[in-house]
């Protein structure tokens, strides 16, 4: 069965697509022709996922889900959370990103963070949410290549390894993402 995951982000399809498996066919924005950079005004992960969602079923009348997804530093008062995306400024690279919170955390001990995701599902019009989370502890430099965004620098509580250090599906496993996609797989599967 065919599914939109309203994302621009090609990381994100690609782990999404890893947990939903053969029997769904994924497509992200560009593959149904949105080129248009969604408004997410919300000052929460459940706001901003469910206007994505929304105006996917708006404006393309299928079923369709989005990710939000936010950093929360707790010794910096829970920034960037819902600002993850443009921390460092309009049009940043995830580089700018990990500078900052690195410039930020600079001399700090407290180094304790977690990711979380919330996905909204709307299903022949009804709205699903589902969430995940991961704690782990801020590096105080990068560590690997593999991932996006803050992976280089989040350690994922019980291991050694950045999330950038691991391979797709050991990060899938344990991440904020692969949490909520799971509980959505699941409700997919079970309706
Ligand atoms: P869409 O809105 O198009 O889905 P986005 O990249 O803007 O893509 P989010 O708003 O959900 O996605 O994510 C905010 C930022 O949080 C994102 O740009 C990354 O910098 C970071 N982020 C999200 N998921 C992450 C992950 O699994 N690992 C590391 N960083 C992540």
């Amino acid at each position: 069965m065919k599914i939109v995951f309203a994302t621009h982000n090609q990381h994100k399809k690609e782990e999404a697509a890893a947990i939903l498996g053969s029997q769904w066919e994924l497509l992200a924005l560009p593959d149904i022709g949105c080129l248009t950079e969604i408004p997410e005004t919300a000052d929460t992960l459940m706001g901003n996922a469910i206007q994505k969602a929304q105006y996917v079923f708006q404006h393309y009348h299928t079923n369709c889900f989005a990710d939000d997804t936010g950093l929360e530093i707790e010794a910096l008062g829970g920034r960037p959370g819902v600002y993850s995306a443009r921390y460092a400024g309009e049009g940043c690279s995830y580089n700018d990103n990990v500078q900052k919170v690195l410039r930020e955390m600079q001399g700090l001990t407290n180094r304790k963070a977690c990711f979380k995701t919330v996905v909204t599902l709307i299903l022949d019009g009804r709205e699903y949410y589902f969430e995940g989370r991961v704690d782990g502890q801020m590096l105080t430099e990068p560590r690997g290549t593999a991932g996006f965004g803050y992976d280089p620098i989040f350690l994922p509580d019980g291991y050694d390894q950045s999330f950038a250090e691991m391979d797709a599906s050991l990060k899938n496993s344990i991440s904020h993402r692969g949490r909520a996609m799971r509980k959505l797989v699941e409700f997919l599967n079970n309706r």
